[in-house]
């Protein structure tokens, strides 16, 4: 492959060194809309995570932290956010070289931002901090990380946020939401009585108006947060059908709603909550999830657009046959503990291969603002890195990509996708 004809437009693109350089512009360049992080706008107030003590307090790293610390988690616990934080950068930045995912995340973080990633103590970075104002530092990290948008993940139980939504003030117009139903699907037994203290005609065996009620009550949530989509994590038992209350509420409630209010569902499946409790929000685990519970709830529900997301690797590659059988699935991002750079790199490249690129590559998850620096940068290395493979594949095969193709294709997995699937605001 020698002849080097670039033309930005529209020439194939046969030269591989000159094809690598340009994907990386693209992949770059392109801005990204984060279709599932723990983010909150400014208007939230101290739910807005930022800085360098929420950062070395990311639960990733609480759980790296007591592999190579002989501190407790009962005495971690014990511990202000401060001192947390101070250890979990001794243990983890001093003591030992931050090769993890997580640790080198805060590397990326800190040099992005100036700051010495080799610093003995946590003054330097602290003091910077301090000194930011938030908007303009919300700024900074969004145009950095070439994040346009973000979802955040809002929990209709929660007094902060509902206060944030009751006082009817506009939110900053880069963060939208998504409705959490963990506390119905996941918690029954607890919501009932909730929903009941706030008016609803609701039991425990969700007998009578109860489902109707539900309705009414997610009604009301959809009117007031004007949700992205509705989403649940499910354990790795999620069976559908199933003899269980959470069947019955997603075919009774749940989906009736999603059809009426046009919304998308979302599925993030294969958590095992709480399997060291003592590590709280750092203990739990993952199992491998049965995938025709998917498959049968796609094909019952050609109307509804489902999102799902499998935290298993065993997973993955189930989740795209599903997805090549039924085109009201959209598979989204590699979650949590798949999100390092050798699992992305094996999913990505199995999802161009079964799915061409109508999936959706990567979500930050992210729960602290500086987090969309690292997570975007190093999955933009690893999705473009993979993208080039598959574009020197075609041109072994004798079909060379051109610019326009790449700004298509990238446009597409970083928003382009995501837009379609929850489709106009204004339809709905
Ligand atoms: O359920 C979720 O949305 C998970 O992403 C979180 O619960 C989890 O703690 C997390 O932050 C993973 O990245
Ligand atoms: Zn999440």
């Amino acid at each position: 492959m020698t002849s080097i004809t670039v033309d930005e437009r529209g020439t194939s693109l046969t030269d591989v060194a000159e094809l690598r350089r340009q994907v990386e512009e693209v992949v770059n360049q392109t801005p990204v809309m984060d279709v599932h992080t723990h983010l909150f706008s400014p208007e939230f107030g101290e739910l807005n995570l930022f800085g360098i003590d929420q950062l070395l307090n990311y639960h990733y790293l609480i759980a790296e932290t007591f592999r190579s610390s002989k501190v407790t988690p009962e005495r971690f616990w014990e511990m202000n956010k401060a001192q947390q934080a101070d250890l979990i950068w001794k243990t983890l930045f001093v003591d030992n070289t931050p090769v993890s995912e997580a640790a080198r995340g805060i590397v990326t973080v800190l040099s992005t931002l100036g700051l010495d990633p080799c610093a003995p103590d946590l003054s330097e970075a602290r003091a910077f901090f301090r000194s930011q104002k938030i908007s303009s530092h919300i700024d900074r990290v969004l145009q950095t990380s070439r994040v346009s948008e973000v979802v955040m993940t809002n929990d209709p139980f929660d007094e902060q946020e509902e206060r944030v939504w009751e006082s009817g003030q506009r939110l900053d117009p880069r963060f939208h939401s998504s409705l959490r139903i963990d506390p119905l699907l996941n918690g029954w037994d607890d919501a009932a009585p909730k929903l009941a203290a706030r008016g609803y005609r609701v039991d425990a065996n969700l007998t009578g108006a109860s489902a109707a009620e539900a309705r009414r009550f997610l009604d009301k949530c959809i009117a007031r947060i004007a949700p992205m989509y509705m989403a649940v994590s499910l354990p790795d038992s999620f069976n559908y059908p199933a003899a269980d209350v959470r069947d019955r509420l997603i075919r009774e409630v749940i989906l009736p709603t999603a059809k009426e209010h046009k919304l998308a569902f979302t599925l993030m499946v294969g958590v095992r909550r709480s399997v060291n409790p003592a590590l709280r929000s750092a203990g739990d685990g993952v199992g491998y999830a049965d995938i025709t519970a998917l498959e049968r709830i796609c094909a019952e529900n050609p109307e509804v657009r489902f999102l799902a997301t499998y935290l298993s690797r065993e997973n993955q590659h189930e989740l795209c046959v599903v997805a090549r059988k039924f085109n009201n699935l959209m598979p989204f991002g590699c979650w949590w503990f798949l999100n390092n750079p050798s699992i992305v790199t094996e999913i990505t490249r199995e999802r161009f291969e079964m799915l061409g690129t109508s999936f959706i590559p990567q979500h930050s998850d992210a729960r602290i603002l500086e987090q969309l620096i690292y997570k975007w940068r190093h999955a933009r290395a690893v999705i473009g890195q993979v993208l080039c493979e598959a574009y020197e594949q075609l041109i072994a095969g004798g079909r060379a990509v051109t610019r326009e193709e790449i700004v298509r294709d990238v446009t597409r997995l970083f928003s382009g996708n995501f837009k379609q699937w929850i489709g106009d605001p204004g339809e709905r």
